[in-house]
């Protein structure tokens, strides 16, 4: 059977439960993700020598990573040129890139500094999302925007401000909105004593940052909370109460990481509540496993109830980055998976009826629900989302994992 044969098949099943296959790859396609930088150089950047801090770690010691501006953009043309789509690229602050000689410290970077990614970018059609790198620093060691050092917090507060002019370039410069998420590692390893202390300095930092000037139709900002970090285990500064209630108040967005919760906790459960306060969420998509692992993203229940409720919640209203990192594979195969995952549960998402789903619960036909969406599992799903990546211009799933290990023989392997 030729692809375009499985797709008319497919296109039929799907068509009997009310699933138009050619709607769902429309809106599929409409849906930008944000593909982070840094699982191509375990989240060391080039702006530091010193190991990955911050109570987030990288395992795996994998060869062929990249380690210069140019490996790091061809590894992300090579996963670009497998994941169907158009997309956005997700940078932090340490990738800043400098010429022979010149070197900026955090709080004194500068648009300039991040011209070749907006080349980049540029050559690409891509977006840019933005990220502060408030950790692998010296002045990070202890506390950065709730330190009670205040030449400490200076320093930070002025990093975020020049994140913010950066968040602003990158924007004008691509002609979209881009998003900047504020992530901190601040907390305690053992009971703290004085808990509101640093929450209050957070905010106070977080209210010098915003009150910049900026320009808030290009430029959205987000924080990002969390419940624990290595060697941080007690207490986080930046909680999800507190962002939650600091977002809410000050027109800012929420980000939610998938490996920020309790591991027991739906994530996937806390999108519509969000969205009932506020516009717009963003998300850092990851796989928790057991903790905070950053694992490579999958296609699994986790991932598919995520994609459910933002296609249930109007997809336009999320900003989707990922955020895994696993440095004992292939980085670029690692990237792709990750990112391929979450395109095949919009997708996948797109293909379920639920309309109809939606329907039977408010007549509370439980025992119909369950069977339909039972049934949904077993469709010919593979079907069409070969055709979408064909359609796309992208490998089929099968077809891209030899290119993938040519790529690191012939390429990754000799770079040096
Ligand atoms: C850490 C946060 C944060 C980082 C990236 C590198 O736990 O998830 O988002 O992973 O910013
Ligand atoms: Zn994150």
């Amino acid at each position: 059977m030729t692809l375009q044969e499985r797709y008319e098949e497919a296109k039929r099943r799907y068509a009997e439960l009310g699933v138009d296959t050619d709607r769902a790859i429309g809106a599929a396609e409409g849906i930008r993700l944000s593909m982070h930088c840094w699982q191509g150089d375990d989240v060391v950047g080039f702006d530091q020598k010193g190991p990955l801090s911050g109570g987030i770690q990288t395992t795996g010691n994998y060869p062929y990573k990249a380690t210069t501006p140019e490996q790091l953009m061809q590894d992300m043309d090579k996963v670009l040129s497998y994941v169907p789509g158009h997309h956005k690229i997700n940078l932090h602050a340490s990738y800043a890139i400098f010429e022979e000689g010149e070197w900026a410290d955090r709080n004194r970077l500068e648009p300039k500094h991040f011209a070749r990614w907006v080349e980049y970018a540029k050559a690409h059609g891509l977006g840019i999302d933005f990220n502060p790198t408030l950790f692998s620093h010296p002045l990070a060691a202890d506390a950065t925007l709730s330190s009670e050092n205040e030449e400490v917090r200076r320093f930070w507060i002025e990093h975020c401000i020049a994140c913010l002019k950066i968040t602003e370039y990158f924007a004008r410069e691509t002609d979209q909105p881009s998003l900047m998420n504020i992530w901190i590692p601040d907390g305690f390893k053992d009971i703290p004593a004085d808990r509101k202390g640093p929450r209050a300095r957070l905010k106070n930092s977080l209210d010098q940052i915003i009150s910049v000037p900026y320009d808030h139709d290009a430029v959205y900002i987000s924080v990002e909370s969390k419940v624990f970090g290595i060697g941080l285990e007690s207490m986080t500064v930046g909680s999800h109460e507190f962002y939650m209630n600091y977002a809410a108040k000050n027109n800012l967005l929420c980000l939610i990481d998938t490996g920020h919760f309790h591991p027991t906790e739906n994530v996937a459960d806390k999108l519509s509540s969000l969205l009932l306060f506020g516009d717009r969420m963003a998300l850092h998509v990851s796989r928790p496993v057991r903790w905070d692992s950053d694992h490579v993203v999958l296609f699994n229940d986790d991932l598919r109830e995520l994609a459910q409720e933002i296609v249930r919640n109007d997809p336009q209203r999320f900003f989707i980055g990922m955020d895994y990192f696993d440095a004992s594979i292939n980085r670029v195969a690692a990237w792709t998976n990750g990112m391929r995952s979450m395109e095949k549960a919009l997708l996948y998402a797109e293909l379920t009826p639920n309309a109809e789903l939606a329907r039977l619960q408010e007549e509370r036909s439980f025992t119909k629900l369950m069977s339909l969406r039972e049934a949904v599992k077993v469709m010919p799903f593979g079907d069409v989302w070969d055709y979408y990546c064909a359609k796309n211009g992208v490998p089929q799933e099968t077809e891209w994992f030899a290119d993938c290990e040519a790529y690191e023989k012939e390429i990754a392997a000799v770079r040096g």
